[in-house]
């Protein structure tokens, strides 16, 4: 299977989307840093190749803000759908391996909102600032056997499918991971199609 395949990173502003989507192509195409405000407003497709597959990377801004107005939150979604073309969609939800936040805890339900009931079964949890744990000596398993509940929850909803990243490292092996998560999801789903019906993206 050579794809296309498109991930579409998810998550709260800062947890490191665009950077993530960068480590993943392998040069700086979104723009990433540190800010007090929402640094990507719009949804950003950018394709590269690895390891034969066709991977197309969509970044997207935070959709998971309350304050965000729901016409706004609307066309994300559409953006966000219709740059997926026709091509299989998994979903890639970006958190930090250190901070889970409040704000976070009900993101699987916003997500089905957005996206369809069956958003978790093409889901992957992408955490980043994988550094941190490695300073602490501490697997990516034995973090998800011990972090609190609403986060172990939330992997387990997601087949237990999380990869862990340290944007500041060049390392490939962790891009490797997620496309072989990636292929698992493909493998196992076939309703990773991408279509423009589910849900808030209904409304135009
Ligand atoms: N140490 C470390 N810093 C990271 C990592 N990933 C992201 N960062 C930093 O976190 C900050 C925010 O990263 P972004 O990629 O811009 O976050 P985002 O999720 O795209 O944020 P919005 O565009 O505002 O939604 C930047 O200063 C990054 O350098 C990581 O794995 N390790
Ligand atoms: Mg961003």
């Amino acid at each position: 299977m050579n794809g296309p395949v498109n991930l579409v990173l998810l998550g709260m502003s800062g947890t490191g989307k665009s950077s993530s989507g960068n480590t993943i192509l392998g040069e700086k195409l979104f723009l990433a840093k540190s800010s007090s405000k929402p640094v990507t407003t719009k949804c950003q497709l950018e394709k590269t190749m690895i390891n034969g597959l066709h991977v197309r990377v969509i970044d997207t801004p935070d959709m998971f803000d309350d304050d965000m107005e729901s016409s706004v939150r609307d066309k994300l979604l559409k953006n966000s759908t219709n740059l997926c073309g026709s091509h299989p969609r998994v979903f890639v939800l970006v958190l930090q391996v250190s901070r889970f936040t409040d704000g976070e805890r009900d993101v699987l339900t916003k997500l089905k909102k957005m996206f369809g009931g069956k958003v978790s079964e093409q889901m992957i949890i992408l955490f980043t600032r994988g550094g941190d744990l490695s300073r602490a000596g501490m697997s990516l398993k034995t973090f998800l056997h011990q972090c609190q509940r609403d986060l172990r929850e939330i992997a387990e909803t997601c087949g237990g499918r999380c990869v862990l990243f340290e944007n500041k490292d060049s390392d490939t092996s962790q891009v490797e991971d997620l496309i072989e998560t990636v292929k698992e999801v493909l493998a196992d789903n076939s309703e990773a199609s991408c279509e423009v019906e589910d849900s808030a993206n209904t409304s135009q």
